[in-house]
């Protein structure tokens, strides 16, 4: 029924979100890997998405198909077709807040992302950050840590239980990551148990194939 467009597992930031929550629902799905930064990747991505980007579902059920074409889309509507995997918080205030954060990621941090962009797998070193880039980490992390002490004992996630605010945020563990990026010990501890989870495991492999074989 699910069919997952994604761009090269070691660069594809936007990808691994949907990915995460595909995951969290558990319903088994398709998967397309799109290669970027690649002479074939405008063609190949243009000839797929309506938007020219990265990621893409496809549903396909009851001889009707839907095509979506933007991670946090792509989230929204598996959390209005599973209900049962609790995609957002219960409570509607929290929720309310959940979806803030997640939209935040979406429309935002633009130098973070710039600066340091996602390498799944390799590793760098932190570059001499901008005062923008400074801001927006601490901004990061200031987010965190208010979470992380809310909702503290409820499940070890940035609302309790795993959530799309944990999917939207996943690549920023993986930059802290990469580049070393200093971080507060309940903010490690946060860090640590999205890094362990089986998903990101998944695609850690995925992405050290891509680097073994040249594609990344
Ligand atoms: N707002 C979009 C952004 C998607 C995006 O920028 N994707 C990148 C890959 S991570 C892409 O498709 N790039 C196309 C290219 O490199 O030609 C989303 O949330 O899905």
């Amino acid at each position: 029924m699910y069919t997952l467009v994604v761009g090269t597992k070691e660069w594809s930031s936007w990808s691994l979100r949907p990915y995460l929550a595909l995951k969290a629902i558990g319903q088994p799905f398709a998967e397309e890997v799109i290669r970027l930064n690649h002479d074939s990747t405008t063609r190949e991505v243009q000839s797929r998405s309506p938007s020219g980007r990265v990621p893409l579902l496809k549903i396909a059920e009851d001889k009707r198909a839907v095509l979506i074409w933007d991670s946090l889309a792509i989230c929204e509507t598996l959390a209005e077709r599973h209900p049962e995997a609790k995609l957002w918080p219960d409570d509607p205030f929290v929720r309310a807040e959940a979806r803030s954060y997640a939209a935040e990621m979406h429309s935002g941090f633009p130098d973070l992302r710039q600066q340091l962009p996602m390498e799944f797998v390799r590793r760098q070193p932190l570059p001499e950050l901008r005062e923008t880039t400074k801001a927006q980490i601490a901004r990061i992390l200031s987010a965190w840590t208010d979470m992380l002490e809310r909702h503290d004992g409820d499940g070890g996630f940035l609302f309790g239980r795993f959530s799309i605010a944990d999917c939207m945020y996943a690549p920023v563990v993986s930059r802290f990551r990469t580049y070393g990026v200093p971080v507060p010990p309940l903010v490690q501890s946060y860090c640590d148990r999205i890094w362990a989870l089986p998903a990101m495991r998944e695609w850690e492999k995925a992405a050290q194939a891509e680097v073994e074989s040249g594609l990344a």
